[in-house]
Order: C-alpha cells, then sequence, then structure tokens
C-alpha cells in the first residue's frame, strides 16, 4: 500500500499532487462538507476548521447571501490554513452546457474551486466540456461512481462505466466519489462521503459509516464529514475526532 506522500510524487494532475501532499503534510484525510446557508457560517468553518482539514466542500448554491467577497475569503482561507477548496457542483449534463455552468453565471466555479466533481450519466461528453474550461487551470474533476444514499443507481455497469471514463481522462479526472476504493491506480483519489463516528442514517436516506470501515476496510482515501461535525456542541472538538479516526485509520492500512 502506497502512502500519500509516495502517491503525490506519481501523480502528474497539479491538483492532486497538491492534495497528496498537503494531506501527508497536515496529517489529515479529513474533509469537511460545510452545507451551510450563510457566508458568515461558512467563513466560521472554513476558519475554525481549516487546520484539520485537507479539503472543504461546498455547496456554494445554498449560500443565501453569496457575494464574489465570499470566495475571496475562502481562497485566502485555503492558503492561510493550506486545504484545497472543492465545489460539490454534481455537473450532469451536456458537455456545451456543463462548460457554461463551470465557467460562467454567478459563481465562476472554475476560477476558484480546485476541485469539482460531475456525474456520469451524460456519457464522457461531461468530462470534455469541463475540461475544456478547467484543464488549463490546472483543476482536478472528480466522477461519481457510487453514491451513499439509500436505493441510488449508481452501482454495477453504471460504476464499471465510470471507472472507464476516468481511465479516459487521467489528465483531469484524479479521483471518485465513491463508497470504496475501486481500481487500484494510485493517481486516483478515492473520497466517500456518508461519514460519521457511529453508522446509521438519517430520515432522507443518507447511510453513515465509520471512519474506521471507510478507510481501512473500504481503502477509501478522504472522508467527508458534514452534519457529523458542523452541527455538533463544539465542532472544533468535534473535527479533531473525526481527523484521528481518520488517520488512524490510514496508518493501521499500512
Ligand atoms: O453520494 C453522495 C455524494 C456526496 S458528494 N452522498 C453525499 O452525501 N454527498 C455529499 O456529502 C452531500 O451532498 C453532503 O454535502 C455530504 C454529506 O453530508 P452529511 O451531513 O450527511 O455528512
Amino acid at each position: 500500500m502506497q502512502t500519500y506522500k509516495q502517491r503525490a510524487e506519481l501523480c502528474s494532475n497539479p491538483t492532486a499532487h497538491r492534495l497528496f501532499k498537503l494531506m501527508e503534510e497536515k496529517q489529515t484525510n479529513l474533509a469537511i462538507a460545510a452545507d451551510v446557508i450563510s457566508k458568515q457560517e461558512l467563513i466560521k468553518i472554513a476558519d475554525e476548521l481549516g487546520p484539520e482539514i485537507c479539503v472543504l466542500k461546498t455547496h456554494i448554491d445554498i449560500i443565501e447571501d453569496f457575494d464574489d467577497d465570499l470566495v475571496i475569503q475562502l481562497q485566502r482561507l485555503s492558503e492561510k490554513h493550506n486545504f484545497l477548496l472543492f465545489e460539490d457542483r454534481k455537473f450532469a449534463d451536456i458537455g456545451n452546457t456543463v462548460k457554461h455552468q463551470y465557467e460562467n453565471g454567478v459563481y465562476h466555479i472554475a476560477d476558484w474551486a480546485d476541485i469539482t466533481n460531475a456525474h456520469t450519466v451524460p456519457g464522457p461528453g461531461v468530462i470534455e466540456g469541463l475540461k475544456e474550461v478547467g484543464l488549463r487551470k490546472g483543476r482536478g474533476l472528480l466522477l461519481l461512481a457510487e453514491m451513499s444514499p439509500k436505493g441510488n443507481l449508481a452501482t454495477g455497469s453504471y460504476t464499471e462505466a465510470s471507472l472507464k471514463m476516468a481511465e479516459e481522462h487521467k489528465d483531469f479526472v484524479i479521483g471518485f466519489i465513491t463508497m470504496k476504493k475501486l481500481l487500484d491506480d494510485p493517481c486516483f483519489i478515492n473520497m466517500t462521503p456518508g461519514v460519521k463516528l457511529v453508522q446509521g442514517g438519517d430520515a432522507l436516506g443518507q447511510q453513515y459509516n465509520t471512519p474506521e470501515k471507510v478507510i481501512k476496510e473500504q481503502g477509501s482515501d478522504i472522508i467527508i464529514v458534514g452534519r457529523g461535525i458542523y452541527q455538533a456542541d463544539d465542532p472544533l472538538a468535534e473535527a479533531k475526532k473525526y481527523r484521528e479516526a481518520g488517520w488512524q485509520a490510514y496508518q493501521n492500512r499500512l
């Protein structure tokens, strides 16, 4: 099993390289899903939890008072605390449309998000469209090869076809949203949502596994944790627990 550091050296995509490198340096494989709806709450999470995480995952379109200053502040905090910005946009349209959704509109995602992601349901065109914008900026794309909620359709031959699309676009696709490690290629990074310290679910189909199960047993690389952290009484203390659990599971795997 290769270390994050060894994998950093193997990957030519600059975002994948940076991510593996910072994970090793900071000793964290924790990504926070900051699903809050105000600018102030998002900035607070980025600043307070920034030292604990490798990635800040946003849903920028749920912010009620979004403005360009939010993006400037997030970029500053990502430099201050050394984490990457991942806009969880889940692009899912034809190449020409996603290109504009990525580059234009209100959010200009390609200008600030190191990482974004896409569903593979439209076929390889979705990757090609995003790549026209993101590759020259050194960005990285994750494909949703598997999903966490009950009854989702990203399984079997759909997952297999998604892996193939990734292999055909290795310059831009840096990995997967997945429940487990799917390919042996060390340059694909596996990020797993649906993580809590205790297994379970929510009322809307979400299913949770523990950091130990996700990283050690399922061979994933990064745990994505939302409500488990930001809804805790003390989010910073809780983030430290997840960080410790995720890193311990990685070391046990090695
Ligand atoms: O299959 C998925 C893919 C994603 S990216 N299941 C998910 O839950 N996610 C995202 O992970 C989801 O959009 C949310 O931002 C986060 C999980 O949040 P939590 O509060 O359930 O930990």
